[in-house]
């Protein structure tokens, strides 16, 4: 990639849209990225477009008029949220990636970002998914993330757009909020905890599910996307893995630092959701195509988060 390259972020006001958008200016500058969303950011930004991506001409001529070499499409809606309106979602999801693929097939777009997710894997998969198992989502979230790594496959393969893909854990960042999944309670655990607040979790105290902090995701999303093609061996999505810990690891390791934190359980319609989903990713095939490699544990990651959270409540 270069530094001339003109990105175009879609969903650029969620969790990870949110930081991702000043990741990438700091590697492409400020007028090398534009963000672009539903709703206007709190924050006014230069290099900003109001897009709803279901609407195809409205995103083609966004394309267009910044001639667009490279899309992030993170607009979608996630795990929970999605099984309150399972045929809304799919209309999302699909309608808003189709968009993309065709506009940046039409409008001579290089390269696209996919974030896929661990909610492809179901029932069936053991405790560890492997790159290569089974895929039987439970969750019209997890249905329409298989069904996009598909047609990522099948755009590289008809069209030759380069799509590459990344299946998330959940996401842990002190920057910004979750907004609709399963593994947005920890996230939520620091914000309580560094309140001094007691946390009530929605998950049982062992339901273990992979995880990953913001910095390491942020770091293998780039690298994916500057890898050499040739490097890129899976056109689906990648299994990519951070850590696994249960609502009782977390609460444990925030207790090392904010003594007398205090978690309760109960359990609602999400933990249906988790116990859907493998414990661990083998992400072993991540690492030897493009070299990943995670750099925080839970310990870390928890130091850190209740570090920058401090400073933010203070
Ligand atoms: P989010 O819900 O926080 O943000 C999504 C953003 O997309 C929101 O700002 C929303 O306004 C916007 N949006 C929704 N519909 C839109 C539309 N039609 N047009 C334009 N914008 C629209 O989600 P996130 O956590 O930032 O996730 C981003 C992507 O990463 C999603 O595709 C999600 O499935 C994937 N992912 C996230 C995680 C995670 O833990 N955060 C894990 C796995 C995969
Ligand atoms: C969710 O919980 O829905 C997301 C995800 C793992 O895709 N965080």
């Amino acid at each position: 990639m270069t530094k001339s390259e003109r990105i175009l972020v879609i969903g650029s006001n969620g969790q990870i849209g949110s930081v991702l958008v000043e990741y990438l200016r700091g590697i492409y500058g400020e007028n090398g990225v534009i963000a672009s969303d539903l709703r206007e950011p709190e924050l006014k930004q230069d290099y900003f477009e109001k897009l709803d991506a279901s609407d195809a001409f409205a995103l083609a001529g966004i394309v267009k008029k910044h001639g667009i070499t490279q899309i992030y499409h993170l607009a979608a809606i996630l795990s929970a949220k999605g099984e309150l309106d399972p045929l809304n979602t799919w209309q999302i999801n699909m309608q808003t990636y189709f968009n993309v693929l065709e506009a940046a097939r039409e409008h001579g777009v290089k390269k696209i970002f996919y974030p896929s997710s661990i909610a492809v894997f179901g029932e069936n998969v053991d405790v560890t998914a492997e790159q290569f198992s089974y895929l039987d989502p439970a969750t019209v979230y997890g249905i329409s993330k298989a069904a996009g790594e598909n047609w990522s496959n099948y755009y590289f393969k008809r069209y030759g757009l380069d799509i590459r893909s990344l299946r998330y854990p959940g996401i842990i960042s002190y920057q910004s909020m979750p907004g609709g999944g399963t593994t947005d309670y920890a996230v939520d655990i620091y914000h309580k905890a560094v309140k001094g607040e007691h946390f009530e979790c929605f998950l049982k105290e062992d339901t273990t599910l992979p995880m990953i902090y913001m910095s390491d995701a942020m770091d293998a999303t780039v690298r994916l996307m500057e890898a050499s093609a040739d490097q890129i061996k899976v056109r689906t999505g990648y299994n990519l893995a951070g850590m696994s810990f249960s609502p009782k690891e977390i609460a444990d390791s925030i207790s090392k630092i904010i003594p007398g934190f205090e978690i309760s359980y109960k359990p609602d319609f999400r933990q249906q959701i988790a116990e859907s989903w493998p414990q661990h990713i083998d992400d072993s095939v991540a690492r030897k195509d493009w070299g990943w490699r995670p750099a925080y544990n839970l310990d870390k990651m928890t130091a850190e988060m209740i570090s920058e959270l401090q400073k933010k409540y203070k």
